[in-house]
């Protein structure tokens, strides 16, 4: 057993406890209320989902295991000549909350070369679609397709054992994250490049060999990493992970339930944004013309998109109330190696006027940048400037959280996933009473 499944068999054992306690003796203590806004509202706010992998403070953003992106940055042992860590070591450390060391982190990347190779039928599959289908259609399909490689399914039809169920489902969820980003990088050169394929370089770590997969240069393997890293988690009722667990409670397995997450993932206001930003910054390139971009046409750009009923994408979040550190990590990149990339200062002029003109439109409860309104700026300064692909390299990072977190589903044996539904009548009826519980009777 590698170090990693070790260290997690012990974590697991030590938090089953915790969980237990927790049902038995204060199963009825309340932790939250619900109101007819939240009902109707999409859930916001209400604590219903756990998760020790990340936790996201409306105001200070993610932390992943307790630490923030630049406490895990420092603390985790870096890919060798890289000022970034290896997505390997993060997996270690969302998995277990504990940093490894060089040798536990040697393990993981020899593990993940033995797990990548990805069945040859995966690609045929990706190539049997119409080409201009959208990348994420191709991704969300490859890795459905891959299902019967799952060894959680083979494990439920072999005789199911709840405590012995995480064990099947890390293997699959570790299989995932060693293929997502050859099956991800074959889209891009099957799609964009001609079919000009790169193969694999067994010697490199996950970040370093996406990068030769995409067939670009340095430091693109650093960008691959931070993309990754800090595209995994966002605590678990954001659409994708939310997807991801739901779909998971029914003992689905982790192919199942990764292309469900992904599909969530592919939807305009939430990871399609990064496409959206980029595809919002193009339009405004032809509008203007032969004028040079300032901060007036900037704030006129942005109140013509608001009229037309659109979003402007790339700002505003449900559960943050400030600039997303996502955003602040990815912009330090910008401003350390394409301080001068003419994208990058037209991102940061909407950066200036987007808050001011958000919150004059007076509707969004959050008007700074989220993660999605820088990232695409990286990817064309490196050359990948097919942005309808941005999604997909979300979907690589994304993986991490969302698996991640569906083994710890499995180790502490959450039940399938069933909130109860209402009525328009019933709400009617208990707004009128000034709320159900103050009912004598509650009827429903
Ligand atoms: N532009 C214009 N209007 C916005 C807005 C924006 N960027 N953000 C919110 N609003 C509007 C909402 O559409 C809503 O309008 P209605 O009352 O007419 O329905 C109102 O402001 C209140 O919304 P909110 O409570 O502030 O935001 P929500 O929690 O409902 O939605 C979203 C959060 C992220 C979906 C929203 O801010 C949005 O649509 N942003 C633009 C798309 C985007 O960038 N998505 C990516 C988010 C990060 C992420 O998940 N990445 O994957």
């Amino acid at each position: 057993m590698s170090r990693l499944k070790e260290k997690l068999a012990e974590k697991i054992l030590e938090q089953r406890p915790r969980t237990a306690k927790l049902l038995k003796e204060f199963g009825e203590v309340v932790i939250d209320q619900v109101n007819i806004g939240q009902a109707i509202g999409g859930g916001r706010d209400i604590r219903c989902l756990v998760t020790d992998i990340s936790y996201l403070d409306p105001q200070e953003g993610i932390r992943f295991r307790g630490k923030t992106i630049p406490e895990t940055f420092a603390a985790l042992p870096k890919a060798p000549g890289s000022e970034y860590p290896t997505v390997e070591a993060f997996w270690y450390f969302l998995l277990t909350g504990e940093v490894p060391d060089q040798a536990e982190v040697d393990q993981i990347v020899g593990e993940f070369r033995d797990r990548a190779k990805v069945p040859s039928y995966v690609f045929d599959v990706i190539k049997a679609l119409p080409r201009e289908s959208h990348p994420m259609v191709m991704f969300s399909a490859a890795v459905l397709a891959m299902q019967k490689e799952s060894r959680f399914a083979k494990f439920y039809n072999e005789g199911f054992n709840k405590l012995e169920a995480w064990g099947p489902m890390y293997e699959d969820a570790s299989d995932l994250v060693a293929r997502l980003p050859r099956i991800a990088a074959f889209i891009y050169r099957y799609k964009y490049k001609n079919g000009d394929i790169i193969d694999a370089d067994p010697g490199l770590d996950l970040g370093a060999n996406f990068a030769h997969m995409m067939g670009i240069r340095k430091p693109y393997d650093d960008v691959a990493r931070m993309h990754m890293i800090i595209h995994s988690d966002h605590e678990s009722g954001n659409v994708s992970a939310h997807t991801g667990h739901l779909v998971a409670s029914a003992l689905s397995d982790a192919y199942y339930s990764y292309s469900a997450a992904l599909n969530g993932l592919a939807g305009p206001l939430h990871g399609l944004a990064s496409q959206e930003v980029l595809g919002w910054i193009q339009n405004f390139k032809k509008h203007l013309g032969e004028q040079e971009p300032n901060g007036e046409n900037v704030r006129e750009f942005l109140w013509e998109t608001l009229k037309s009923g659109h979003v402007v994408p790339g700002y505003g979040h449900a559960v943050l109330r400030k600039t997303d550190p996502r955003y602040t990590t990815q912009r330090e990149f910008c401003l350390k190696h394409l301080p001068d990339d003419p994208l990058f200062k037209l991102v940061s002029m909407v950066y200036e006027v987007a808050p001011g003109v958000l919150m004059e439109h007076g509707k969004a409860k959050n008007p700074w940048p989220n993660v999605d309104a820088q990232s695409g700026v990286i990817q064309w300064h490196y050359g990948v400037t097919e942005y309808d692909f941005y999604t997909v390299l979300f979907g690589v990072g994304r993986a991490l959280g969302v698996l991640a977190n569906i083994t710890w589903d499995r180790a502490l044996g959450y039940p399938i996933e069933r909130p109860k539904s209402v009525t328009t009548d019933m709400l009617e009826g208990w707004a009128q009473a000034g709320g159900r519980l103050v009912k004598q009777a509650v009827t429903a």
